[in-house]
């Protein structure tokens, strides 16, 4: 495959000055939402888009309208989906290695973690090593991020002109919160706190004069899915459908079957399912982290209280057997899962809200994606990191008016090293030719160029960790996957996924694929070969 490194079509980064129109009062959600009719828009771009970079955290594309899963039919997601119907998605997105930390590193740089440096949650990011917003800054953006960060303390070293982050992982209520040189604690819901640091920045902050990148990281739908309260009866009486593998008994995958992260086995009932100790009582079951309910107001705890009352006193009175409290986890699992989602529909809609009624809708690149996929029951699990689809997938959808057209749909494989490059060829900026990426803009116009990748590699590391997901790599080809375990647990995984979509049957050892096979651990090799991975020991 060939690098199409010089895509840029833009050499000139200073841009024409549309003229904002100012929204009169405050900048909360319900004033947005209700935005008055826009201005005229602009003509579309001669210059530099801006880069709206929306990003959340374990979002799964079941959980997106846009993919037509199921689930997102029960729990649509129109804002997230009017990206898509003005823009493109890309139906085959993938990510390096399904874990938070790894995959921002690789969004930023362009490269996979052997190469950035970091591949594991807790490792320290080189800050100073080249990435997308450094180089849109030094090519004249204005450049902010806002929301969950969590490689590295904060982004000090990297050179935003303004961040605002949660401290680590960050808490849905009442979260603290870091910005150069103040640590405080802001009280309400962590998605709507980061919609409004966005829409400040954007209203008080941005320079009209240059182009501007804003990330926004949200933190949810993140464990421990605690939904905003105008949310937390939203799914109280929708039934989501099981997955047929809720049950899963990972015969012939012996990885699979020594992870701790099975919903009805390893989530903790009170932390993560909300469930209360007896009929009557508010006080919840097993809470690892008793912080995150214990930052909340006294107000906000007991409208949360009420809200789960009812459901918590059936479930406590109904005593059920195995079988069906695993069902029952399921719901409460998807319904507060689903409900966090909501929230940040909403802000999704906020934020476009918002470009349209300043005039900057035309002019700027509007992405939405997740820093990873993550299992809502398959297997029957939560988390993500394995290599299997439901964590491998992220959602990515873009809109860019004049640049992609309505409606536009990509079966090219793309991955999550592919955006630093996308967003440097759009500024106009020249792409690194060490940056592992390719540029998407080829891709705007749902065609897929002959040259383009027809396997990805993945790779996964940490371990021992949350989870015990044992280390991994391997290639997913249009139709095929094979995964190499290695380690404590030494496995070879191969799946035929027009035939298999689920990954249940291992056939690894199985004659009748022998050649193909062969084929992926000859396609994988050199995958490895191209992108520089050092042995699997050393790494
Ligand atoms: C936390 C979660 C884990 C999760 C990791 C990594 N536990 O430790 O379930 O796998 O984050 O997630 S929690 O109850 O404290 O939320 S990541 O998205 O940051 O990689
Ligand atoms: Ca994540």
């Amino acid at each position: 495959m060939t690098a199409a490194k010089n895509d840029s079509f833009r050499p000139a980064v200073r841009r024409r000055v549309t003229g904002p129109v100012r929204l009169a009062a405050s900048l909360v959600l319900a004033a947005l939402a209700a935005c008055a009719s826009p201005p005229p828009q602009s003509p579309p771009a001669t210059q530099p888009p801006n880069i709206l970079f929306i990003m959340a955290d374990d979002h799964a594309v079941q959980a997106v309208g846009a993919y037509g899963h199921a689930l997102s039919r029960l729990a649509p997601t129109p804002n997230i989906d009017r990206i898509a119907a003005g823009g493109i998605v890309f139906r085959q997105s993938f990510v390096t290695n399904s874990l938070c930390g790894p995959s921002r590193a690789a969004m930023l740089t362009g490269k996979y973690g052997h190469i950035n440096g970091f591949t594991r949650n807790g490792d320290a990011f080189d800050g100073s090593q080249p990435t997308w917003p450094r180089a849109l800054k030094e090519a004249g953006y204005q450049t902010a991020v806002v929301g969950k960060w969590h490689i590295n303390h904060t982004p000090k070293g990297l050179e935003f002109d303004h961040w605002q982050v949660f401290d680590d992982q960050g808490e849905y209520y009442n979260p603290t919160v870091l910005t150069a040189g103040t640590e405080r604690i802001d009280e309400g819901y962590a998605t709507d706190l980061v919609t409004s640091y966005a829409l400040e920045w954007l209203e008080e902050r941005r320079d009209p004069s240059r182009p501007f990148a804003l990330l926004v990281h949200h933190k949810a739908p993140h464990r421990n899915w605690m939904p905003p309260l105008r949310y937390a009866r939203r799914f109280e009486n929708t039934k989501f459908p099981v997955p047929d593998t809720y049950f899963d008994d990972y015969a012939g995958r012996p990885a699979a079957a020594a992870q701790e992260m099975v919903v009805y086995r390893d989530m903790y009932e009170g932390h993560d399912l909300k469930m209360t100790t007896a009929v009557g009582s508010s006080e919840l079951r097993y809470d690892r982290w008793p912080d995150h309910f214990g930052r909340m107001t006294d107000a906000q705890r007991a409208e949360w209280d009420a809200a789960y009352k009812a459901r918590n006193d059936a479930m406590n009175a109904a005593d059920l057997n195995v079988r069906d409290m695993a069902l029952w986890k399921y719901q409460r699992y998807l319904q507060d899962y689903l409900a966090t989602v909501a929230a940040v529909d909403d802000s999704v809609g906020a934020l476009l809200d918002y470009l349209d009624a300043n005039g900057l809708a035309a002019d700027t690149l509007v992405v939405y994606t997740s820093d990873q996929g993550f299992f809502l029951g398959e297997h029957g699990w939560f988390d993500k990191r394995f290599m299997y689809e439901e964590s491998l997938r992220t959602p990515l959808v873009m809109r860019l008016p004049g640049r992609i057209a309505p409606g536009s749909e990509s079966q090219a494989m793309v991955m999550n090293i592919d955006y630093a490059p996308t967003f440097m060829a759009l500024a106009g900026v020249g792409v690194p030719a060490d940056v592992q990426g390719e540029s998407l803009v080829p891709l705007f116009g749902g065609q897929v160029p002959a040259d383009w990748r027809d396997a990805i590699y993945y790779q996964y590391f940490e371990y021992p960790g949350f989870h015990s997901v044992r280390p991994h790599y391997g290639v997913r080809s249009e139709r095929y996957k094979l995964i190499r375990f290695y380690g404590d647990i030494e496995a070879w995984e191969f799946y035929d996924l027009e035939r298999d979509p689920a990954e249940t049957h291992n056939r690894a050892d199985d004659p009748a694929y022998a050649r193909e096979v062969l084929a992926m651990q000859a396609a994988l090799g050199q995958l490895r070969e191209q992108y520089r991975v050092p042995g699997e020991r050393t790494n």
